[in-house]
């Protein structure tokens, strides 16, 4: 198969990651007899630095031009401390998910047997978790109007969102979960918002439609709550743009680490896969990141854009033989890890 993939690591150790990432993909071609080209683009603060833009027209352009893209990470602390910044990373990634029609955010909490012990929640309370999360990512108060009035002293973001912007990322939360366990958990909070409950109305409506799905409607405080004490009760679950950024943070405590959480952002062009964490500037050079997200980022590309199913189980069987040599890198090791079985950034991926 002959595709080409854009390389985007953006910010902080999505720069360690994402060459990690792309080391795995080059090493399946290679074992499958692929023929992959890869291009390299800038998004996020390293961007703003060279272009003054976190998204530039040259990036957007290979975007659409690439069969799939991987992606590291978007954000710089400086910004987090300057509340005024007119021009912010995250810019960039929001650009991107509206020019691209990303709206279907896909986030498996896959939690390898071997990292029970690595949580804080109790084994028995996490064995046999799997869930996967429907994260809506091109509405709601991310992208509704936004600013300041009354002299500045008063700030403003508006939530919206359509019946078709709903529907559409339903309807794939309905047919994933027909491929998994049936049972779908919509998650919002209809008791206070509008569009929550425009939300559930949506969701209510099309359920007849998925006579074999088992359709549940949790409030996103107690979906929070209901992750960590039973997360087994949890199938497929799909939410807004702003409580599935929460909840799936919340979630990746279920598979250990946010080092451990690949995406998938799908919908109307080109897929781009990336881990759910961000550019953890606090670690960034010190070759300790965890690449598996990346890693695990691959293989889903591999999977859904590429269809490559036989190609993205060998990196997920890969993924699973580090962890049961023993081997973790440091967010995922505990007491009980020798020393020489944590692994820095590069060597996790050579392990593979
Ligand atoms: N790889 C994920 C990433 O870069 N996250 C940084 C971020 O600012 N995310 C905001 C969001 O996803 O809503």
């Amino acid at each position: 198969m002959k595709k080409h993939i854009l390389i985007v690591p953006g910010d902080g150790i999505g720069q360690e990651v994402t060459e990690v990432g792309k080391a795995v993909l080059v090493k399946i071609a290679e074992k499958f007899g692929h023929e992959f080209t890869y291009d390299e683009a800038l998004m996020g603060h390293v961007a703003i630095e060279a272009t003054g833009n976190p998204l530039p027209d040259e990036t957007l352009e290979k975007m659409r031009n690439s069969d799939a893209i991987l992606f590291g990470a978007v954000g710089h602390p400086k910004y987090d401390n300057d509340p005024t910044a007119k021009v912010r990373p995250e810019q960039g990634l929001l650009k991107m998910r509206k020019e691209l029609g990303l709206y279907a955010n896909l986030r498996p909490i896959k939690l390898f047997d071997e990292l029970l012990g690595a949580s804080s929640i109790r084994p028995e309370i996490l064995k046999g978790s799997d869930i996967l999360f429907f994260r809506e990512l091109t509405g709601d108060i991310y992208f509704g109007e936004k600013g300041r009035k009354n002299d500045n002293n008063t700030a403003y973001d508006i939530a919206e969102y359509s019946r078709y912007e709903v529907e559409r990322i339903a309807r794939k939360a309905f047919e994933a979960a027909r491929t998994r366990g049936k049972r779908l958990c919509s998650v919002d909070k209809a008791n206070v918002l509008e569009t929550s409950r425009l939300w559930r109305e949506v969701i209510q409506a099309l359920a007849p439609e998925y006579p074999d799905i088992t359709v549940e409607h949790q409030f996103v405080d107690a979906a929070a709550m209901m992750l960590i004490k039973d997360p087994k009760r949890f199938d497929v679950v799909v939410t807004a743009n702003l409580f599935g950024d929460i909840l799936t943070d919340e979630a990746s405590q279920i598979a250990g680490s946010m080092g451990m959480l690949a995406s998938a952002s799908v919908g109307d062009s080109t897929g781009v896969y990336e881990p759910i964490h961000g550019s953890a500037h606090d670690i960034t050079g010190k070759g300790v990141a965890n690449p598996l997200a990346s890693v695990l980022s691959a293989a889903l590309l591999l999977d859904i854009s590429f269809g490559l199913k036989e190609e993205s189980e060998a990196i997920i069987s890969a993924v699973d033989k580090l962890l049961k040599d023993g081997f973790r890198t440091r967010d995922i090791a505990d007491a009980t890890t020798p020393a020489d079985k944590v692994l820095n950034t590069q060597q996790a991926g050579e392990e593979l």
